[in-house]
């Protein structure tokens, strides 16, 4: 059996998940230093960017903004309780099928209304702003949620290196299309590539990110490696995964979910509790953080804009929301 180890990192150094904190604080100080530290006997090795190329691979982060402090959802679960439908609808199917998934090469094309339309090499999405951390949360429109430490940088860092042009209304996004690696793409459960859209300004906004990794880590590829987008304000859907393609448009995109359900999902897809899918309440949800002894299960109330309400409200100033849900 092969054993696949992290880029660079011996096994003996992969941190236990649980030491998280006291590790992040432990390399930020390492980090500051340089590329490397000497503790006890040990040499600690800091990636360089051009070494954080694969699934699991430490990423060198500093604090984001908007972090809340709220329990996190424990790695096992961020990782093995997915929702990425081109490798399967089983919550538990995507850690085991995309184990070979291949994130190198990878290129993002950045495109459509802009000035300077440009294809970035992964390990160049890397290097172009610092990569932060954002402990953000986390809904899906199925009625449940966690709290994922996720890194990345501002989607707006990547939409200002091409220059939208001012006819750009919309942000579309497009996950890779490889029915030989991604075997839901083999059957038609949705139509694939998957789309998502934002509006510019939502793209804009600070609060989303272009996501690189979690807990510190290179994305794993059951969670969209080698990058995805987070838009933490709206349901888990709009987050595209395992992304290749960016493009500037003036119409509103028609995201995937939507075509395939326009009744249950809407373009917005703003969390909001006062607004029921047709065919549940959206008032609860199911939080996902290790808290339970028995299902590591607890119900909490959903927030309005997961909680997000004071950041992006004004974005949404006078629109009907059962409308435009
Ligand atoms: N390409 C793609 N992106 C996707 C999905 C998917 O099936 N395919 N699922 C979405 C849904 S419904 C959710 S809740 C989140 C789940 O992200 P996570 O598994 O990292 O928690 O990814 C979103 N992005
Ligand atoms: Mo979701």
């Amino acid at each position: 059996m092969l054993i696949r180890k992290s880029a660079g990192l011996a096994s003996s150094e992969i941190t236990p998940k649980r030491a998280y904190f006291s590790r992040r604080a432990f390399m930020a100080g390492a980090a500051a230093t340089g590329g490397s530290l000497l503790v006890g006997r040990r040499l600690l090795e800091i990636a360089s960017p051009a070494e954080v190329a694969q699934a699991g691979a430490k990423l060198n982060t500093v604090k984001g903004p908007f972090s809340t402090d709220e329990k996190l959802t424990p790695y096992k679960d961020v990782t093995t309780y997915n929702n990425f439908y081109e490798f399967s609808t089983d919550k538990d199917g995507p850690a085991q099928l995309a184990r070979d998934f291949r994130t190198r090469p990878w290129q993002v094309k950045v495109e459509g209304l802009v000035q300077k339309p440009r294809t970035f090499d992964i390990d160049d999405i890397l290097k172009l702003a610092p990569l932060e951390d954002r402990i953000y949360r986390h809904r899906c429109v199925e009625g449940w949620s966690m709290v994922i430490p996720w890194v990345g940088y501002p989607l707006s860092t990547v939409l200002k290196q091409v220059e939208p042009l001012g006819k750009a209304k919309y942000v579309e996004f497009t996950t890779l299309l490889d029915p030989k690696q991604m075997p839901g793409q083999r059957a038609r459960i949705l139509d694939w590539p998957y789309i998502e859209g934002l509006r510019v300004d939502e793209a804009m906004h600070p609060l989303a990110i272009l996501c690189v990794g979690l807990y510190g880590e290179a994305l794993p590829n059951q969670d969209g490696a080698p990058v995805r987008v987070v838009v933490p304000w709206k349901y888990g859907f709009k987050s595209a995964k395992s992304i290749v393609k960016i493009r500037l448009v003036e119409q509103q995109p028609i995201n995937t979910w939507n075509q395939a359900a326009p009744d249950e999902y809407g373009f917005y897809s703003n969390v909001n509790p006062d607004v029921d899918h047709p065919r549940w309440s959206q008032k609860m949800e199911r939080r996902i953080d290790g808290s339970s002894f028995f299902a590591s299960i607890r119900k909490i109330s959903t927030r309005p804009f997961n909680g997000y309400g004071d950041q992006v409200a004004h974005l949404y100033a006078g629109m009907d929301l059962r409308k435009y849900f």
